[in-house]
């Protein structure tokens, strides 16, 4: 085929380009700060297929000023020879949705979603998209704006812009307002992305850069020691009570790494990856190591003589009180599934690990008998107490409180349409009196509590349950709880659409936040899988111009928008808590579901909520006031 054919193709070329912006949502899941991220991570995961594939060492991720970002990598570069269609592979690769085509003879591609098509549909979604390709010795560049070539080729060739000692390619894109409007990369989440990246790929090393007005930063990912690594930094500050465990195998042509380690808390904290991607809501993979972790737990307390013939075996529960894992597994064409496409759904993973984990982990145990012991003895005590919680349990959570105003602490709605109903979880008494007042009696129940809630992540299981603003939250919300001792949760009974936390904007408020978000991320998953927890958004300012009206600012980007166009001659009121508004101010700025801003919270921020609280609750004081500081915002909108 010669150049007259890719001309031809070249109207469908754009046409698919065209798909794309007409529904991003559809290739890219939303158009908020997630879709701009997204983009960012299709250029990053094609560096790191390139680095699965044996060719790149080292990726360099930059945030320009102009808010565009630029991704390198030292790989062999995208292929720039003539293609079929009669012009460089690299137009080919970067203007058809579906150039996966050489990708596709890879064993492993990270691409979670998008199989290869992602240079494509990150370039229709940039206002501009600039591509250097060093190869062969010489600089290859090329260059898009929305998708469509603004390069004119020679021969259906890219311009040669100079010599080139290494190997690798550039990308620079810009996502484009057009679409996201004014939403830009959320740094703070590609971060830990990155460094998730460097933990599980440990020969590979990441340099992040910003050189954004006001944030400028730079950092190093690099974790040679990998799962282990990774294990270290998720029990940093924990008391262990065995060593990393570490095996790997391969069945039925999928591959698996496996890292476990006991700490001496009674919670159970398994990640599961599938080719560099976080599965959020779990999956097969996990399913089948835990089956035959606790199978393997069992067999070998009958074969030590810790459970007698008539003990009944530890439940799965029970044989992980105190287990983090990481199981991470590749596999050449996996399905997802759940709400948010993060659930691995393949069945073929959970019979390899299960097999995997049959097979190494008794290499491991045999030889390590003491750690064996340790970990059983774990299991044996969360069995003793899962004996006395069966009876504690139902005397605390059988009682059906649900009345007005109960303990004179929860002051319910008066609706029982769960689908219309809301509860503001309000820190301290006086902001409590004031919500309650404001509230719509009807449709929003106010729940106060007092003080800082107990930090579950420290917290024994019974100390959890026994404190009485947990008590109460189960209690309210109806829906019982779901950790280690069998799972009680069922959300068919929850009575509130929407669970609001209602934290005042300073330190402190983040600090309740954090904490709620923990217990919620802990005991009730689901609750932020399906988008019912919310938090509440104040105004940090109230401005009032000597003419026109009053106006609440939410944050202090808008306050410095204000200013820009208001020079002088306006009161400036700044509120450090929800309790230095009067009960109609409350109403107005947070509770009227007309005029507040609520930001949802999704498992992300909960599982950073999760990692945090080791931070906020750790003694030491400094990092920790540094990090509530600097992410006391951590509620960006996403709207
Ligand atoms: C900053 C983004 O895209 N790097 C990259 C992409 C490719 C290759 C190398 C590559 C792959 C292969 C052969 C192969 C791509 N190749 C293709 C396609 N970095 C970035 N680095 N030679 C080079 O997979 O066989 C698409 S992307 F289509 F040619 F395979």
């Amino acid at each position: 085929m010669g150049n007259n054919s890719y001309n031809a193709d070249s109207i469908t070329v754009l046409e698919g380009l065209e798909a794309v912006r007409r529904r991003p949502g559809m290739y890219i899941g939303s158009v908020g700060y997630k879709g701009v991220n997204h983009l960012l991570y299709e250029m990053t995961d094609n560096a790191v297929d390139e680095h699965l594939a044996g060719f790149c060492k080292n990726i360099t991720v930059i945030f320009h000023k102009d808010g565009s970002a630029e991704v390198r990598d030292d790989g062999r570069g995208v292929p720039v020879d003539m293609h079929k269609m009669g012009v460089s592979a690299e137009r080919v690769i970067y203007t058809t949705l579906h150039a996966g085509g050489k990708f596709d003879q890879n064993a492993y591609k990270v691409s979670g979603g998008l199989h290869g098509v992602g240079s494509s549909v990150v370039n229709a979604l940039s206002e501009f998209l600039d591509v250097q390709v060093h190869s062969g010795g010489r600089i290859f560049h090329d260059r898009y704006e929305r998708g469509i070539p603004t390069i004119e080729l020679t021969n259906g060739l890219l311009p040669i812009i100079g010599k080139a000692k290494d190997t690798g390619t550039w990308v620079t894109f810009k996502p484009d307002p057009e679409i996201f409007g004014e939403h830009t990369f959320k740094i703070s989440s590609i971060k830990s992305r990155l460094h998730e990246i460097a933990y599980l790929n440990p020969a590979l090393t990441i340099y992040y850069k910003n050189e954004r007005e006001g944030e400028e930063e730079e950092a190093v990912f690099s974790e040679p020691e990998g799962l282990a690594g990774y294990m270290k930094e998720l029990n940093k500050g924990k008391e262990t009570v065995s060593e990393i465990i570490k095996f790997s195998g391969r069945s039925e042509g999928i591959e698996a790494d496996v890292c476990i380690q006991f700490n001496k808390s009674f919670e159970e904290n398994i990640l599961g990856f599938c080719n560099n991607i976080f599965n959020g809501e779990g999956g097969t993979h996990i399913t089948g190591f835990k089956n035959r972790f606790t199978q393997l737990i069992n067999s070998y307390a009958r074969e030590l003589g810790i459970l007698k013939e008539k003990d009944e075996n530890f439940t799965g529960a029970d044989t992980r009180n105190g287990m983090t894992a990481i199981v991470c597994i590749r596999h050449p064409d996996p399905l997802f599934e759940g709400q948010t496409k993060t659930k691995l759904g393949s069945a073929d993973a959970a019979k390899a690990v299960n097999a995997i984990t049959n097979e190494q982990l008794p290499l491991y145990f045999d030889r390590n008998l003491e750690e064996l012991k340790n970990i059983i003895a774990c299991a044996e005590r969360s069995a003793r107490i899962r004996k006395a919680e069966l009876k504690n349990k139902a005397n605390m959570l059988t009682k059906p409180k649900f009345s007005f105003d109960s303990n004179g602490k929860l002051a319910n709605c008066e609706s029982r349409d769960a689908s219309k109903c809301e509860i503001f979880i309000v820190e301290g008494d006086s902001a409590g009196g004031s919500a309650k007042t404001a509230r719509d009696r009807k449709y929003q129940a106010i729940l106060p509590i007092r003080g800082k809630i107990l930090n579950v992540e420290k917290a024994t299981m019974d100390k959890v349950l026994a404190n009485a603003e947990i008590k109460t939250m189960i209690n309210t919300f109806g829906c019982g709880f779901s950790e280690g001792y069998g799972n009680d949760f069922d959300i068919t009974k929850l009575r509130y659409d929407k669970i609001i936390i209602m934290a005042d904007a300073d330190v402190d408020g983040a600090h309740i936040s954090t904490l709620l978000m923990t217990f919620f991320y802990r005991f009730m998953p689901e609750l932020i899988q399906e988008g019912h927890i919310y938090i509440a958004m104040p105004p940090l300012y109230k401005v009032s111009p000597s003419k026109g009206e009053e106006l609440y600012l939410y944050d202090d980007a808008a306050l410095s928008k204000y200013r820009k166009t208001h020079k002088s001659g306006f009161g400036l009121q700044r509120y450090k808590g929800l309790g230095e508004m009067n009960a109609e101010q409350l109403w107005e700025t947070t509770m009227d579901p007309d005029r507040r801003l609520l930001k949802r919270v999704e498992i992300e921020d909960a599982r950073m909520a999760d990692q945090m609280t080791g931070l906020l609750m750790g003694s030491d004081v400094e990092p920790r006031r540094n990090y509530i500081q600097e992410n006391a915002t951590f509620a960006t909108l996403d709207v």
